[in-house]
């Protein structure tokens, strides 16, 4: 008998074969029985007549439960009534696993309930298709820069320089050494990296340890960060606006099933192609002001700043040029207007805000050097980063993509808690 997974059951129409899954729903009018079966590739119902089958397997049937686990062999036959166009006739039924009480019954569950329970959670419905669309938006990231010639940098995670905020680091005894980092970014690596390749990026796990508890802040997180040299801040927001567009409608082209279980409208996606809205933070204080908020100019745009400006727009907005007091050291001083840096935010559409952070590279040794001292850091620990500027120094720019926030966006989901297997949170470390 042929071994098969769901996905392939096209192929074997009228043919019989065997299948491995899970029980995730059974239901029974008491002379034909119904199992919904999932293996991970889809769902298929399978039919159990009490008269064609030997009693055996009809009380086989009563045992089944919620998530228990097993083997099938049936006929496949074309079903365009059944979720997938497919059922199988049962002819036998082997238990491989019983799962007395399964914690996840199909009712309301507490949300903290369900993240205990995170590690079987994410055998549901929903959680499954999440997983499917992140899968293709990390797929996604990797084929567009292969696709224009970047090379993959890995940069290390465990680190000596401070890439972001001081304030915001794990850290960790390093022999004798002192402390160690965990990342915050790769950046500073993959700056050293494009001098000797040109077009880089690096795509990785990043650690904050941010005590925010909002609905867009993690302590782990996945970032992709692509660095370009000769790129100044004008060419990297175009550059990100093809790489986002390409990203969403790679997840409209082949996802489609998994955003419609995921009840996502997509028609606010459909439009998400370059050229982006752009507005100059300046701009954006006015315009915020204008509707309400009481920015000031000199303020880091606040997560309800971000949620409002959004909203005045069709497809992502990307706000640049911030003050110079409220962004990283490394971000180059604006020319025509030495209180602001070359940088953006590029803002997804619907509310959902920042999903990415770029800018242009400080690339005057001097300039640079003022501003790691200005900000406390030791210019020690970044002796070999100010080398970059002492030997060929270049105009180059860069940014970073997060992950979790771009899938919560394409996804629809509120919070970007569910956007990752195992999310890590102030107040979670299990499972
Ligand atoms: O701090 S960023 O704005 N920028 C950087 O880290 C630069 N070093 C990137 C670069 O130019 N190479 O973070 C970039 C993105 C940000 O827009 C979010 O999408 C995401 O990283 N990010 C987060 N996601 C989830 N949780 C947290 N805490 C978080 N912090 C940033």
């Amino acid at each position: 008998m042929t071994t098969v997974r769901i996905s392939e059951l096209a192929r074997h129409d009228g043919a019989s074969v065997t299948l491995r899954g899970w029980v995730s729903h059974t239901r029974s009018s008491g002379k034909i029985a119904f199992i919904v079966l999932r293996d991970g590739t889809g769902y298929l119902q399978c039919v159990l007549s009490k008269r064609d089958v030997p009693a055996d397997l009809w009380e086989r049937f009563a045992t089944l439960t919620l998530e228990t686990s097993v083997t099938v062999t049936g006929a496949v036959r074309a079903e365009p009534r059944a979720p997938g166009g497919y059922e199988m006739h049962l002819t036998d039924l082997t238990v491989i696993g019983p799962s007395p009480d399964f914690p996840i019954q199909p009712k309301e569950h507490g949300t903290q309930y369900l993240f205990e329970h995170r590690h079987l959670w994410l055998r549901s419905r929903r959680q499954v298709a999440i997983a499917r669309v992140r899968h293709e938006i990390v797929q996604a990231i990797r084929d567009f820069f292969h696709q224009r010639d970047f090379v993959l940098v890995d940069t290390p995670i465990l680190t000596g320089s401070i890439g972001e905020q001081a304030g915001e680091l794990f850290s960790t005894d390093y022999f004798d050494l002192g402390k160690a980092y965990l990342a915050q970014t790769g950046q500073l690596y993959v700056e050293a990296a494009a001098a000797a390749l040109g077009k880089v990026y690096c795509f990785g796990p990043t650690f904050r340890a941010e005590k925010s508890k909002t609905r867009r802040h993690l302590t782990e997180f996945w970032m992709v960060e692509p660095e370009v040299a000769f790129n100044d801040s004008s060419d990297n927001m175009r550059l990100q606006e093809e790489f986002v567009s390409y990203l969403v409608a790679r997840a409209l082209e082949c996802r489609g099933e998994e955003l419609k279980e995921l009840e996502r409208d997509t028609a606010p996606l459909a439009l998400v192609t370059p050229p982006f809205h752009r507005i100059s933070y300046t701009d954006a204080v006015a315009r915020l002001n204008a509707l309400g908020s009481d920015i000031q100019w000199g303020n880091d745009l606040g997560g309800d700043d971000e949620t409002l400006l959004t909203k005045q727009y069709d497809r992502p907005v990307f706000v640049y040029n911030y003050p110079k007091g409220v962004k990283a050291f490394y971000m180059k001083e604006n020319p025509d207007d030495p209180r602001t840096v070359l940088n953006n935010d590029c803002l997804a559409p619907e509310g959902y805000g920042e999903i990415i952070g770029g800018s242009q590279r400080e690339d005057d040794h001097d300039r640079l050097l003022a501003r790691i001292r200005e900000q406390g850091l030791d210019p020690e620990a970044y002796r070999w980063y100010l080398d970059l500027r002492k030997y060929g120094t270049f105009v180059h720019s860069g940014f970073g993509l997060g992950v979790e926030r771009t899938v919560a966006w394409i996804c629809g989901l509120p919070h970007i808690r569910e956007t990752i297997a195992f999310p890590r949170q102030i107040h979670r470390l299990y499972p």
